[in-house]
């Protein structure tokens, strides 16, 4: 058992975390920037470390830092939370290699499906289904065209160190492959420092779903059904619900069980999240995150499990101790993203919080870092409370959660609390039925 753990993160993820250690009795070692020195997750910890000033590089991405924190104070172990260090396997290497564990994947399979080439080509050697595209790396223009003619057009050029969109290019016709191809490569040298790209068929009117899955040490992978994350706005989720609107529970069953018994053979470890495309009743496999995700609060009201808890668990060496027939799926969840932004203009808006309400009552959680008096610094994401509402049926959520955002007071900053609101009444929201690109037209035209 860890007696100390270090969370190498802030805000309302930064507590979410130090809670599964507290209810486990492990003690807290919280890290932050000198611009966080107030901050909730510095007050609620046991013990906390300053680890630089305000820009993330110099701060929570700052590893000499974060090892020198984790040593001074005695800490066996590290959680990394969303972002950041999360998804970086030479960090999560060197924590190991300084005698600490790492609370999440091992190196490897994190670097593995870090490259979305390689992750692609692992899950369809294990029989996961694909969008139809290019085998592997596309070198060059002459190896792009016929591979897109294969596929058919519209296709997607895309990043192999990509995800969350960036360096992603669409050519409609083979008369705009060459500039995508081109276009493609050179952002994704920019971004990445890596100008591998590949291809795929563009599908036009998909719905996200990812499925949230846990590994323990010794083979036993099980997974907690499937998010909805197909309300977002430029690659920015607002809304997430489980389960899908969209998906049956045999669907779920039949995903679930295609994407455990992959994970199984590849000797995955600990949390993680498969992405899919949906469309037309197809699944297609995109990508994997390695890392605990902003909306896990869903799937634990869905399940009924707390998913940091079973990390650390697992990062300890414990096994599940329960298989797939013990989880069960009860009921409804949805999740929103508030952030301290303009809700018309989403230009961040960082400043102090004079009043700060949360609501409450039975099936409603809210994960926040905020409180009276608190300054919501410029330096960093602009998300400052999730709302999480569950209740037996998707109506009785949506219900709810209209309740719950007409509770919620945020006063002193702008936040996006009323476009919520409005989400909430709109009829296609309310029927399910919704793509990806739902949301840029209903913020479009308002
Ligand atoms: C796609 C796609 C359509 N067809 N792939 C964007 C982020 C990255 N994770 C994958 N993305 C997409 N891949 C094919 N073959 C459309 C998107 C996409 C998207 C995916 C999920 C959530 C929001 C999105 C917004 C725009 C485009």
């Amino acid at each position: 058992m860890f007696r100390k753990i270090l969370i190498a993160n802030r805000g309302e993820i930064a507590l979410r975390i130090q809670r599964a250690c507290r209810d486990l009795g492990i003690a807290t070692v919280a890290v932050h920037s000198t611009a966080d020195a107030e901050a909730m997750h510095v007050r609620l910890s046991d013990e906390s470390v300053c680890i630089g000033p305000p820009a993330a590089k110099d701060s929570y991405l700052n590893i000499p830092a974060i090892l020198s924190a984790a040593a001074i104070t005695g800490a066996e172990a590290i959680h990394p939370g969303y972002g950041f260090l999360s998804e970086n396997a030479g960090f999560a290497e060197m924590v190991e290699a300084h005698g600490m564990a790492f609370i999440g994947p091992s190196p490897s399979h994190i670097g593995m499906m870090g490259d979305k080439i390689a992750a692609k080509a692992a899950m369809a050697s294990l029989g996961v289904p694909l969008v139809p595209g290019s085998p592997g790396a596309v070198m060059d223009l002459a190896a792009a065209r016929p591979i897109a003619a294969r596929i058919g057009y519209p296709v997607l050029i895309k990043a192999a160190a990509g995800g969350g969109g960036r360096g992603m290019k669409v050519a409609r016709e083979p008369a705009e492959l060459e500039d995508a191809f081109r276009l493609a490569r050179t952002e994704a040298r920019a971004a990445f420092g890596n100008d591998a790209v590949y291809m795929e068929k563009y599908l036009d009117r998909p719905r996200h779903i990812e499925l949230q899955v846990l590994a323990d040490n010794y083979g036993q992978v099980v997974h907690f059904g499937e998010r909805d994350c197909s309300l977002q706005r430029r690659h920015q989720k607002l809304l997430e619900e489980a389960g899908s609107p969209a998906i049956t529970p045999a669907q779920r069953d039949t995903l679930g069980e295609t994407a455990t018994a992959a994970l199984r053979k590849l000797g995955y470890r600990n949390a993680g999240t498969l992405e899919f495309l949906y469309q037309d009743g197809q699944f297609a496999f995109i990508e994997m995150n390695t890392r605990l995700q902003v909306e896990h609060p869903v799937t634990e009201m869905l399940c009924g499990i707390d998913l940091v808890r079973e990390q650390i668990r697992i990062a300890e060496g414990a096994r599940l101790g329960y298989e797939q027939r013990d989880i069960s799926f009860t009921g409804h969840a949805i999740e929103c993203r508030i952030t301290a932004e303009d809700p018309t203009t989403f230009m961040p808006t960082p400043g102090r919080v004079t009043a700060f309400h949360a609501p409450g009552g039975l099936g409603v959680r809210v994960d926040s870092a905020l409180y009276a008096g608190y300054f919501v610094p410029p330096y960093y994401d602009s998300m400052v409370a999730k709302l999480i509402v569950h209740a037996p049926t998707r109506p009785d959520a949506i219900n709810r959660l209209r309740r719950a955002l007409d509770e919620f007071a945020v006063l002193g900053i702008q936040t996006t609390i009323p476009l919520h609101r409005r989400i909430v009444d709109d009829k296609a929201f309310q029927a399910g039925d919704y793509t990806i690109h739902w949301l840029e037209q209903f913020v479009a035209g308002n």
